[in-house]
């Protein structure tokens, strides 16, 4: 592995740790903040400590793994190292990523954003609060450059080819990425930062909602895209078998391309101000993306399967028994795909018009991102960490971290069942999230959530020590013995059919994307720019 290369690709992992540790740090105090249990100095209470623990560790901890984990996987298998202007250009928005973050969380520690992660107006933060998160949005575009820029010099020189499929995936997660933004981008430089410094009085907020969306909904699949990465390319090589099919995979990542985007109304299912006929195109829309992932789910149980069979597994499952249940690089991973059955679930209920009116804004929502994006993906990137922070420092993952990894895994799934589960259960009785109100006035619906809150606060500690332990692992990662750990890169099965090259036509797939987009977005976009109804927001601070 390039030594620079290496150092890159670090930096950015071990700044995705840090602010993973902050976030945990913030997480826990704000249950124990908003059930009066302490009080913290300089006025940070529950809005404060749930911004920073959503900013942190939903925005941050995510986008700086992930940027840093397809660098590593696009070095590896785009000549084996990167080209200098792509190599500057993850160096430049990395750096350009960093002052967001420090600034962002300065202000939100501050008490100055106390909006949560997803800043709806009319809330209104400090300018620097919005101003942050456009910094971070603009360095994660350069560092996306950086891997177009890899990915296209590469097809030049190896004209004909079909690409690796790491790089592939790489290619259409960051793409993703550039097309959900550009909403986040527009409602915090055209909306939003112009209404905190006062130049505008008022602020359109529907407006401002489904641009939020538009971005809010792929963002989940920019974190998902990464985590399947590692279930479709990395898994295979490391329990020995192979993946079960190139263009499944190539198809499955294609369809999040199309369908991730024009959904973002299944968030908004409940609000006013958008029309019944495009809140239900979107929910068809929803429909269809969950496709690629119950795609997923068919060919690692196929990869699953073959691998078996091969070792001589006999009946149905038998071939459950040959998996490599003591490697934590793949145990963890593991039980990622495993809750995502029930997440996913979950989210299919969410998407449901009748049963969003039962869930939407309560803690079942909050449930449900907690086994998606902090158990499936959260799990599968501590996995990749196992072995990738000992592949870029030449290092290998001793007996007794790899035992602590498959530890940290159990922790953090017994963490997630009392904290998600209970959330659950308790979302469904109708406790809502987002409010440090608890008792209501002790209305006796409120004091029958208190037991769940119990059961929360209990899962929350054990994540609290899973996140201690994993913390523990990395430090010792970085300084494991000396020694070579490869990077583990699945081939695919033999029998498979080949690539087809119109895989790699993406301006056929771009192009597809955006009219699909255009489709979703352009008469209600329309309808909310004519709107009058416009908010001149609350101060927050
Ligand atoms: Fe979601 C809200 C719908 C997936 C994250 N979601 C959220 C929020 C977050 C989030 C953060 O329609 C809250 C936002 C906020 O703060 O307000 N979600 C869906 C749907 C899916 C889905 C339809 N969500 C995700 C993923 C996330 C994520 C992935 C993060 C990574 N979600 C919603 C809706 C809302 C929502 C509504 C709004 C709710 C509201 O009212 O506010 C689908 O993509 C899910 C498809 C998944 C599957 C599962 C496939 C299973 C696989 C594993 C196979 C396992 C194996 C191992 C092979 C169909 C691939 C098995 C081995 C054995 C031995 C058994």
């Amino acid at each position: 592995f390039d030594r620079r290369d290496g150092k890159l690709v670090l930096a950015h992992i071990l700044f995705a740790f840090v602010a993973l540790l902050l976030g945990g740090v913030a997480g826990m105090l704000q249950g124990t903040v908003r059930s009066g249990m302490i009080t913290l100095p300089a006025n940070i209470g529950y809005y404060e400590l749930l911004t920073a623990h959503g900013v942190l560790m939903a925005l941050i901890f995510t986008t700086y793994f992930i940027i840093g984990f397809l660098y590593s996987g696009v070095s590896h298998t785009l000549g084996g190292k990167l080209l200098p202007s792509a190599r500057k250009l993850g160096w430049i928005g990395y750096w350009t990523m960093s002052v967001g973050t420090v600034i962002g969380v300065i202000v939100i520690l501050l008490g100055k954003a106390t909006v949560l992660y997803t800043f709806y107006a009319p809330m209104k933060a400090s300018p620097w609060f919005y101003i942050a998160l456009a910094l971070v949005v603009v360095g994660s575009w350069l560092s996306g450059f950086g891997i177009f820029r890899q990915y296209m010099t590469w097809r030049k020189t190896n004209k004909g080819k079909v690409s690796p499929l790491f790089a592939y995936m790489s290619v259409v997660t960051m793409l993703l990425w550039q097309i959900a933004t550009i909403g986040v981008a527009v409602e915090v430089v055209v909306q939003l930062i112009p209404w905190s410094f006062g130049w505008v009085d008022t602020v359109n907020v529907v407006l401002s909602r489904t641009l939020f969306w538009y971005f809010g909904h792929p963002l989940v699949y920019f974190w998902l895209l990464p985590a399947y990465i590692c279930w479709y390319v990395i898994i295979p090589k490391i329990i020995g078998g192979k993946i079960f099919s190139d263009s499944l995979a190539r198809m499955s990542f294609i369809l999040f391309l199309l369908f991730s985007i024009p959904v973002g109304f299944h968030h908004q299912l409940m609000e006013p101000g958008i029309s019944g006929f495009w809140k239900y195109t979107q929910v068809v829309l929803t429909f269809m993306v969950i496709i690629p992932s119950l795609m997923t789910a068919f060919s690692l149980f196929a990869t699953f399967e073959l691998y078996g069979r091969s070792k001589g597994a006999k009946g149905l499952f038998g071939w459950f028994k040959m998996l490599p249940w003591k490697d934590a690089r793949f145990f963890a991973p593991f039980m990622g795909m495993l809750v995502f059955i029930p997440a996913g679930a979950g989210g299919i209920i969410n998407a449901s018009n009748q049963m969003n009116a039962v869930v939407h804004n309560t803690l079942w929502v909050t449930g449900h991102f907690h086994l998606t994006v902090a158990t499936s993906v959260a799990l599968t990137f501590f996995g990749i960490t196992y072995w990738l922070i000992p592949h870029i420092t030449g290092r290998v993952l001793t007996a007794r971290m790899n035992r602590l990894g498959i530890a940290q895994t159990i922790c953090w799934c017994i963490g997630m069942f009392f904290m998600s589960g209970s959330m659950h259960t308790v979302g469904l009785l109708g406790d809502p999230r987002r409010t440090a109100y608890t008792t209501y006035d002790d209305h006796p619906d409120a004091i029958l959530w208190m037991p769940y809150h119990v059961a929360m606060a209990i899962g929350g500690m054990i994540l609290f020590i899973g996140l201690l332990i994993l913390a523990y692992i990395v430090y010792n990662l970085m300084r494991g013995p000396k020694g070579e750990t490869e990077y583990p890169i699945g081939e695919t099965a033999e029998g498979a059919e080949e690539t087809p090259r119109y895989l790699e036509r993406w301006g056929l797939w771009v192009g597809i994307a955006v009219v699909l987009i255009l489709f979703a977005y352009t008469l209600p976009l329309i309808d909310m720019f004519q709107t009058t109804v416009k908010s001149p927001g609350y101060v927050t601070w």
